[in-house]
């Protein structure tokens, strides 16, 4: 899908307000800091960075809840210009990496993705489902709910009407759930969707795990992939600098491994690295976890093929 020399385009997305944990939105900036850009380079990529997102803030005073959703304007108006920066950069032939950042941004590079590659499918890799509606949801926090308005699923929020559900259920998978609310249960079920969780990989080994969902997503591998990797799909012993860590996750290997094996299909378009959070946990968490941030890139762009 990409033309030659392969461009990858750098969106650092210094967002937080998708959830309520400071520091989130300095994910990117360590990401960059520790030298993703030179090392995506030595990859053989031609690297292109615009510097760091700017967004208007909207301070929650003057953001009042729209139902339970918090931040609601903020939220949307961030992924509308991460939809639009996304779309640019897909439409010149250039393979988007978004560096959130919380996962709410996902609301945005996918819009942006299925703008230049509408039958795009989705590997979404996480703890989480991410995709309470404006009705399921308890916490409010819209980084646990990108996916319902991808999809078109929940009663509809005027703010985020611009969300086209353009993603089909078919088109979703995912990996490495293993914090899934009731709610979040029941939408995965009666839509359908099909997820490989943390006992599917015990059962069938990463390789099978893989080999089944992008038979699933993208039977003749000639369908776009966008990679959604959210970092605490990893383990916490791995990637411990995240908001949410839930322990039994993907090991370094398996992530990687994912990575790897999406990089082989040749289908690949967009890759979004969300919820690294460099401001939880102690300094050498922090680093470990921003230098797993980069090498799951690496992987996803091609480093561990031989
Ligand atoms: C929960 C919610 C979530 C990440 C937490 C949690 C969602 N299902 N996602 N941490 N990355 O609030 O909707
Ligand atoms: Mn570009
Ligand atoms: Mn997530
Ligand atoms: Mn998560």
């Amino acid at each position: 899908f990409l033309p030659n020399p392969k461009t990858v385009a750098i969106i650092g997305c210094p967002f937080s307000g998708g959830q309520s944990k400071v520091g989130v939105d300095e994910g990117p900036i360590h990401l960059v800091e520790a030298g993703l850009l030179q090392q995506l380079a030595e990859l053989g990529w031609q690297v292109s960075f615009d510097g760091h997102h700017q967004f208007e803030e909207i301070r929650t005073e003057d953001d009042p809840p729209i139902g339970k959703l918090k931040n609601p304007r903020f939220v949307s108006n961030v992924c509308k210009a991460v939809a639009h920066a996304v779309g640019e950069h897909a439409k010149k032939g250039h393979l988007p990496l978004t560096l959130g950042g919380d996962h709410s941004l996902a609301m945005g590079t996918i819009s942006g993705t299925l703008e230049k590659y509408s039958d795009a499918c989705v590997v979404w890799v996480d703890a989480h489902a991410d995709i309470n509606t404006a009705e399921t949801t308890d916490s409010g926090n819209i980084h646990g709910m990108p996916l319902s308005f991808l999809l078109g699923i929940g009663p509809k929020v005027d703010e985020f009407s611009w969300v086209k559900p353009l993603l089909k259920t078919h088109r979703l998978v995912y990996i490495g759930l293993r914090d899934v609310d009731q709610g979040e249960r029941r939408i995965l079920k009666e839509n359908g969707i099909k997820a490989f969780s943390m006992h599917e990989v015990d059962k069938y080994g990463i390789g099978r795990v893989v080999e089944m969902a992008l038979d699933h997503v993208n039977p003749g591998r000639k369908l776009p992939i966008h990679l959604s990797f959210d970092i605490d799909a990893l383990d916490p012993a791995v990637a411990p600098s995240t908001g949410t860590p839930v322990r039994g996750g993907l090991t370094f290997r398996e992530g990687h491994y994912i990575c790897e094996a999406v990089y082989e299909t040749g289908c690949l378009v967009a890759v979004d690295i969300m919820e690294v959070n460099p401001s939880l946990s102690d300094k050498e968490s922090v680093k470990q976890t921003v230098a797993v941030g980069c090498s799951i890139v690496r992987s996803a762009l091609g480093e561990t093929l031989l």
